[in-house]
C-alpha cells in the first residue's frame, strides 16, 4: 500500500470561472489542426522537455507509466527514419492498403512520401512498455498500455498546440524498424510517431469539420 496524502494541489474555482475556462479551452483547441508541411525553424529543446513532462503526467495502468518518448534531432537518424518509414509506405499504398482504405485516405492526399520526417524540428517517437523487468531480471506485465500511452500522447499533443507549435501524427506500419533504427528494446513496441515543429509558410489543412456535440455525445 502506498502512503496516502492530503491531495492539496487541487483547486476549486468559482462556477461562473469554470463555465469560462471550459469554454476558453475549447476555443482554443479547436485551432489545433493537423499539418503534413513543417518549417525546419529550430525550437528550443526546453519546451518539448515541458510538453513530455506534461504527457508523463498521463493517467496509466497501475502508474507503471508503460511510455518511452525518443526524441530524434539527430538529421542522420531522422534520415534513416524517413527511408525506412518511406519503403513500408510504398507497400502499403501501392500493396497492403484495401480499396475502401485508399479511398478513405483520398482527400487528404497522403501519399508515400514523407519529407516532414527530415524537415521538422523534432520527430517524437513514442514507445509502449508491454513488460518491464525487476532488478532480479523478473519479467513483470504492464497493465493497459495502450489506453495509457494513447492519453499520455494526447496530453503530449495538447501540450504541444499550448505551447504554439503544430505536430503531426504519423504511424508507418508495420513500424518495428523504429526499434532497429533507435536501438530500442524488445520490451517497447513503437506506438506513433510525432512530428513536431512550426508549420511549413502558407500551409494548407484540409477544410474538415468536426462532428457536433450531438453526434458525439449522449446525455441521459
Ligand atoms: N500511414 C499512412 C496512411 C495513413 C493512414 C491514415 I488512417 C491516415 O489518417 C493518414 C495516413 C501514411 O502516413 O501515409
Amino acid at each position: 500500500m502506498h502512503k496516502f496524502i492530503p491531495y492539496q494541489e487541487y483547486k476549486e474555482y468559482p462556477s461562473n470561472e469554470m463555465k469560462k475556462r471550459a469554454q476558453d479551452f475549447y476555443e482554443d483547441l479547436r485551432r489545433r489542426r493537423t499539418v503534413r508541411e513543417f518549417s525546419d525553424r529550430p525550437i528550443p529543446r526546453e519546451i518539448i522537455e515541458n510538453c513530455l513532462l506534461a504527457a508523463g503526467t498521463a493517467p496509466n495502468g497501475a502508474n507503471r507509466q508503460p511510455w518511452h518518448f525518443v526524441v530524434v534531432e539527430s538529421p542522420d537518424i531522422k534520415r534513416k527514419i524517413r527511408g525506412a518509414a518511406e519503403e513500408e509506405e510504398k507497400t502499403f499504398y501501392t500493396k497492403r492498403a484495401t480499396e475502401d482504405w485508399l479511398n478513405a485516405l483520398e482527400p487528404l492526399g497522403t501519399d508515400q512520401n514523407k519529407p516532414f520526417l527530415e524537415i521538422a524540428p523534432y520527430l517524437i517517437v513514442i514507445f509502449g512498455e508491454s513488460f518491464e523487468r525487476t532488478e532480479e531480471n523478473q519479467k513483470v506485465k504492464n497493465y493497459y498500455v495502450t489506453e495509457s500511452v494513447g492519453i499520455a500522447t494526447g496530453i503530449l499533443i495538447t501540450a504541444i498546440h499550448n505551447a504554439g507549435l503544430v505536430s503531426l501524427t504519423h504511424t508507418p506500419s508495420p513500424m518495428k524498424f523504429l526499434n532497429q533504427v533507435l536501438g530500442r528494446p524488445n520490451n517497447e513496441r513503437p506506438f506513433l510517431i510525432l512530428v513536431v515543429g512550426y508549420p511549413a509558410e502558407n500551409t494548407e489543412v484540409p477544410s474538415i469539420e468536426k462532428k457536433s456535440l450531438e453526434k458525439i455525445a449522449t446525455f441521459i
